[in-house]
């Protein structure tokens, strides 16, 4: 998965060359290179180590393809480096604020001399971004705001992503000599969707030749510590690893200290110490005698809790639910039986209906549904009734040609300003399902928004509501609504709602979807793909609704075909 950090550095690259006013034909280069590099099928590293000729592939050059040689090899670029260098760092900071790009950074830097948040803060206060050329009252106080959520927020990175540098360094720790044991522990592994930092367990015969090899990882910037058991190190792409060296005797009670969270940590500790036990990270004592920790298991045993998944450690009722014998049987990959939200060529997919159909079947689904955008959204060559019903007839069509799988006819229909949707009722009738969504006027008020969404849940032909908050993770924080209003209609109309499981969407979260369980609401888990490879996505949906407590039966596509068509009939 290098594919994702060879494209996260050239979106950077385009960043920091735009702050700088560079020529925009070399920042476009890198941003479509980036996107190449995104839905690429193919692994660079593997491309590299063949020795092929990357210059084939779309947007890639001579000069792009030697970048993507040098981060292969050595996990790094200069050239970004160097840059990093040239630019002050405090203004690479405000790409975190909404509503601010590259462009916009320039101009309050070259109008203002703004060089970080705080003075970007001051400046919004005292009002003087709303007088720049361009800037307006309304983007100021969006401004205000995101400096509020970025500052918070601080630099987390995508679990995806980070899932790509775990792969990276595991890789390079596996050679580690006189390795034993070997876990990513802290919010990675109970999968949360950003990740702060890496937490890195270890046993080894001998751990400080298991951190001499570890400080050689090619990725890394800067070492931050190095001692006999533990290494804090930067990796070029600025997310910090932690690396712990533990005996076996406490590699247990380590790993479930550090996977956390800290609030299940201290919940756990505190039952702990009811029983005159004390648990930490080195051992489950009794007095001072250490009388267990070999095993994750024995901290749960001591406490006379069944294990509890890392997915559901946040002290959100997890621990009570184990006491009660009540923890749910999380959802897993294999309980999936289809994907119902993807697009295709008909509008902004890469892929024809054929070969996404084909994609499916490869992963070994039963059913699909094809939903492409309606005509409102024009840039996507969104779909009227009349292509609409063209397609449908394409689908009938390929229904004859590919077997062993069914594809569904659908679409994700444009939730309008007032709540009506983007085609009549007469072309919806013609579906198998429904999605719709908001892509637009994500600045309504909260009691309109509502009103909005629901009125689109109360049209009968309306099954499922797409990424229903609207949020991308990092960079947007979504639109204003009442989520439990929302999920109350849907559940009294016969709709579902989406879990979207593309990595920066992951909407719902955990909390909604937790919400969305105790409400008896069902989800559906999609990719929204718009190329084959994305289908794969729907790993990530796993990981966000197992935080979310959900199980099988909560989610309509673990439903074979038949029950999940009853669904469809409201
Ligand atoms: P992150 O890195 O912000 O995404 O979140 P975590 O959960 O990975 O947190 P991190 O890296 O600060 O620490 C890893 C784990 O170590 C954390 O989940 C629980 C444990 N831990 C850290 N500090 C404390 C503490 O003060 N008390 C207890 N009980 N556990 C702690
Ligand atoms: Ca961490
Ligand atoms: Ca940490």
């Amino acid at each position: 998965m290098v594919n994702q950090q060879i494209a996260q550095t050239f979106y950077r690259i385009a960043d920091l060359l735009e702050i700088m006013g560079e020529n925009p034909f070399r920042v476009r280069a890198y941003r479509n290179a980036a996107r190449t590099i995104e839905s690429l099928g193919r692994n660079l590293r593997e491309m590299v180590e063949k020795e092929e000729d990357l210059t084939s592939l779309p947007g890639i050059g001579k000069d792009l393809a030697d970048k993507i040689r040098e981060i292969v090899q050595t996990g790094s670029l200069a050239k970004l480096k160097e840059l990093e260098r040239q630019v002050p760092p405090g203004l690479v900071e405000l790409l975190k604020v909404e509503g601010l790009g590259p462009k916009r950074i320039k101009t309050l830097h070259d109008k203002l001399g703004i060089t970080n948040l705080e003075e970007l803060k001051e400046a919004a206060a005292k009002g003087e971004i709303s007088r720049l050329p361009g800037f307006g009252k309304k983007l100021e106080g969006l401004i205000l705001k995101g400096v509020v959520l970025a500052k918070k927020e601080g630099r987390r990175f995508k679990w995806s992503l980070a899932e790509s540098y775990v792969t990276d360094i595991l890789r390079h720790l596996e050679r580690a000599p006189g390795l034993e044991n070997l876990q990513v522990a802290g919010s990675f592994r109970r999968k949360k969707e950003t990740v702060g930092d890496l937490d890195i367990l270890v046993t080894a015969r001998e751990p400080s030749l298991v951190i001499e090899h570890f400080v050689k990882f090619p990725g890394i910037r800067n070492i931050i510590s190095k001692g006999q058991t533990r290494s804090t190190v930067i990796l070029a792409s600025d997310l910090q690893v932690d690396l712990r060296a533990v005996d076996s005797d406490c590699y247990g009670s380590a790993l479930h200290y550090f996977t956390g969270s800290k609030a299940h940590n201290i919940a756990i500790r505190a039952m702990a110490q009811k029983k005159g036990l004390k648990i930490n990270e080195y051992g489950i004592f009794r007095k001072d005698k250490r009388i267990a920790g070999r095993e994750e298991n024995d901290v749960f045993r001591a406490v006379n809790l069944p294990f509890i998944e890392p997915e559901l450690r946040e002290n959100r009722g997890e621990i009570e639910a184990a006491a009660r014998g009540q923890l749910p049987h999380l959802i897993e990959p294999g309980h999936i039986l289809g994907d119902l939200h993807m697009h295709t060529t008909w509008s902004d997919g890469k892929y024809s209906i054929e070969a996404m159909a084909e994609a499916a079947k490869a992963l070994g689904y039963s059913y699909i549904a094809i939903t492409d955008h309606s005509k409102r959204m024009a840039i996507t060559k969104g779909l009227d009734e009349k292509r609409l019903m063209e397609q449908c007839e394409e689908i009938e069509r390929i229904r004859q040609k590919v077997e062993g799988i069914t594809i569904l006819k659908g679409i994700e229909v444009d939730i309008l300003e007032d709540g009506s949707l983007d085609l009549p009722d007469s072309a919806l009738s013609a579906l198998d399902m429904v999605i719709a969504a908001v892509h637009s006027k994500f600045k309504l008020s909260r009691t309109e928004q509502t009103e909005r969404i629901l009125r689109a849940l109360d049209n009968p032909h309306v099954n499922i509501l797409a990424h229903p908050t609207g949020r991308l993770i990092g960079e947007r924080e979504g639109y204003q609504a009442d989520m439990e209003k929302i999920m109350q209609r849907a559940k009294d109309n016969g709709c579902f709602l989406e879990l979207n499981a593309q990595p920066a969407r992951l909407d719902l979260n955990d909390v909604n979807l937790k919400l969305a369980k105790d409400m008896g609401l069902k989800v559906a888990i999609s990719t929204d793909s718009h190329n084959t490879d994305s289908l794969l996505f729907m790993r990530y949906g796993i990981n966000q609704a197992r935080r979310g407590w959900i199980e099988p039966q909560d989610v309509i596509n673990t439903k074979p075909l038949d029950r999940l068509l009853k669904l469809f009939r409201r």
